[in-house]
């Protein structure tokens, strides 16, 4: 049998360990947002956003989708590597370390291009 002061206490932390449960802590209640400086190379052919802003010296994922692309950059200082070859998912990082406007293409679909400004 347990006492009344016994019944008590395991009410009382019965409703602490809920309001624990159920408190407003921020986590895990929403999804996370994107990766602000992501360009996904779709299967529709389009790199998208066709246009990034970036801060100097900030990375830029190129997240590749089951359609095979590649990623060339106009040939300029500042500009990071090329991506070459057929990448199909999988994420890519390149960092940006000067600023300027780099344009880039893919090799395998002309009609893919887009631009990084980076500042
Ligand atoms: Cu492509």
């Amino acid at each position: 049998m347990l006492t009344r002061k016994t019944r008590l206490v395991l009410a009382t932390l019965t409703g602490a360990l809920l309001a624990m449960a159920c408190g407003g802590d921020g986590y895990g209640t929403t999804a996370p947002p994107p990766p602000p400086s992501t360009v996904a190379a779709t299967p529709s052919l389009t790199f998208t956003p066709r246009t990034l802003p970036v801060n100097v010296g900030e990375t830029v994922t190129f997240a590749f989708g089951s359609v095979p692309h590649n990623v060339f950059f106009t040939q300029q200082a500042g500009a990071p590597a090329d991506i070459a070859g057929n990448n199909a998912n999988v994420s890519i990082a390149r960092t940006f370390a000067t600023a300027g406007t780099y344009a880039y293409t893919c090799h395998i679909h002309p009609s893919m291009q887009g631009t990084v400004v980076v500042r």
